[in-house]
């Protein structure tokens, strides 16, 4: 519970479920064993709805800690306040500005970066850039608040924030740190460079499984703890986060509460994004093909067990560089039950959002080092195929599906071009969406084997299905 007065140091932009479930525990947890300025103003860059929920409840909420064996609640009180950044971009920026305010957490999913993803450079195009380009005052974007507030700080000769990313994508901070330098450059070169120079913006590799909060959810955690509270998070039991310690304006204690301050995160987030999210994204999207609903129900089918045990040891694991101190038999054979967790109703459609965000450093980082090894990627080239099946928009059933992406216009289009040249194989479906470059880059789209071997998975799913499949594969 809230520790009385605690003043505010930290702005987090992004006030979703796994904030509330990851960072926000760390930081109450650090502050009871080392008091600190460290509370949270936690900010929604969209919708008001976590405002509404958690304000009228002091900003407190629930996290329901669930596996096999019970559930556990705790209530968290490291928010000291909630906003909405489209109702009053100003109040945002006055809060990022204050000077007690040093560090600035991120969890805007990788959409929020604005970033091409195959590249990592920010997306110049992007229709909510242009406009924060030509309106510093009421920004919509991560890039157009930071880089407001970052100004407003330098003309008052008050130190920068230091930006911390809590989102998966690999070398998080590099990415934030060049999307943020390179809309300063925009504005003014002079901006641009004081940015790259003194904004400090460490890399963190986060994790613990949060799946979006149901109604059931919200009923059973009022009937146990005897109080209503509108927005609770769930959450599994394990928790991790490896942070780069370059905090030059000070940081909470993090590490006495179980975080990890190294110097480098990089093992640390491919050993997490291949082997977790390149994992989850592959149970996603063959998972609600063969018509799981959630990743639990997958992992009670024998099939998707192998399948994904596999698809670690074989084609993941040899492309790694393993982080100190890490046992990987122990990490994966952990990660299976955590996918098996029966109290955790992960839905498949949630992780299958955002794909053509995701795929890159999932799936296809992984797949260009097989490539360059010259060994083979059956498995992760069948869940490629899955995505390009399931943006097609229509399951094995033949029921529509509701793709959240945003490129999901374009990936349907190019999907029903496809199908309507003459014949509609799947070698016309894969060469549609290989052009898609912000996803697959201008190598893979050329490369021969890449091509044949996803063909070949996509024809297999054509002609089998997902279930039969991911069999056929080992
Ligand atoms: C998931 C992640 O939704 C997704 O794409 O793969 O949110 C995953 O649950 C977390 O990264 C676990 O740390």
């Amino acid at each position: 519970m809230r520790a009385s007065g605690l003043e505010t140091g930290i702005v987090h932009m992004g006030l979703g479920a796994f904030h509330r479930a990851h960072q926000a525990v760390y930081t109450e947890d650090a502050l009871k064993r080392q008091p600190g300025p460290w509370g949270i103003c936690g900010v929604s860059l969209r919708s008001p709805e976590t405002r509404d929920a958690l304000a009228p409840q002091d900003n407190l909420y629930t996290v329901a800690i669930r596996d096999a064996s019970g559930e556990r609640l705790r209530v968290v009180g490291s928010l000291t306040e909630t906003l909405v950044a489209p109702e009053d971009p100003a109040a945002v920026l006055e809060r990022l500005t204050r000077p007690a305010v040093r560090i600035v957490t991120i969890t805007v999913t990788e959409k929020g970066y604005c970033h091409d993803p195959a590249t990592g450079a920010l997306n110049e195009r992007h229709p909510d850039i242009v406009h924060d380009l030509q309106n510093r005052g009421q920004p919509r974007t991560l890039a157009g608040f930071l880089v407001e507030a970052l100004a407003r700080r330098r003309a008052a000769g008050v130190e920068p924030f230091t930006v911390l990313s809590c989102d998966n994508l690999p070398s998080n901070g590099h990415v934030a740190a060049g999307i943020l330098r390179r809309f300063a450059e925009l504005r003014d070169p002079e901006l641009g460079r004081w940015v790259a120079d003194r904004v400090a913006c460490p890399s963190s590799m986060v994790d613990r499984i949060v799946p979006a909060t149901t109604a059931e959810d919200r009923a059973s955690v009022a009937a146990a703890l005897g109080v209503e509270d509108a927005w609770p998070v769930m959450a599994e039991p394990f928790t991790q986060w490896v942070i780069e310690d370059n905090f030059p304006t000070g940081r909470p204690a993090w590490e006495l509460e179980g975080a990890e301050l190294v110097t480098d995160v990089r093992p640390y987030e491919f050993m997490k994004l291949r082997l977790l999210n390149g994992s989850h994204s592959c149970i996603a999207y063959l998972g609600y093909l063969a018509g799981h609903a959630t990743v639990s129900d997958a992992m009670a089918d024998p099939g998707f067990v192998s399948f994904t045990r596999e698809l670690m040891d074989e084609e993941v694991t040899p492309t790694l560089d393993v982080p100190p101190g890490a046992d990987l038999g122990r990490y994966k054979a952990a990660l299976l039950e955590r996918f098996a967790n029966p109290a955790l109703k992960h839905r498949t459609w949630q992780i299958a959002m955002d794909g053509s965000q995701k795929l890159p450093q999932r799936l296809l980082g992984t797949i260009r080092d097989r490539l360059a090894a010259g060994q083979g990627f059956d498995r992760l080239a069948l869940g490629v195929a899955a995505w390009m099946r399931y943006v097609g928009g229509r399951d094995e059933a033949g029921q529509p599906i509701d793709v959240r992406d945003p490129l999901a216009e374009r990936l349907k289009a190019l999907s029903d071009q496809a199908a309507d040249q003459a014949g509609g194989d799947t070698g016309k479906l894969v060469s549609a969406l290989l052009g898609v470059r912000e996803v697959f880059g201008d190598d893979l789209p050329t490369n021969p084997t890449f091509i044949a071997a996803v063909t070949r998975a996509l024809d297999r799913l054509v002609a089998r299905g997902a279930r039969q499949a991911i069999q056929d594969v080992g």
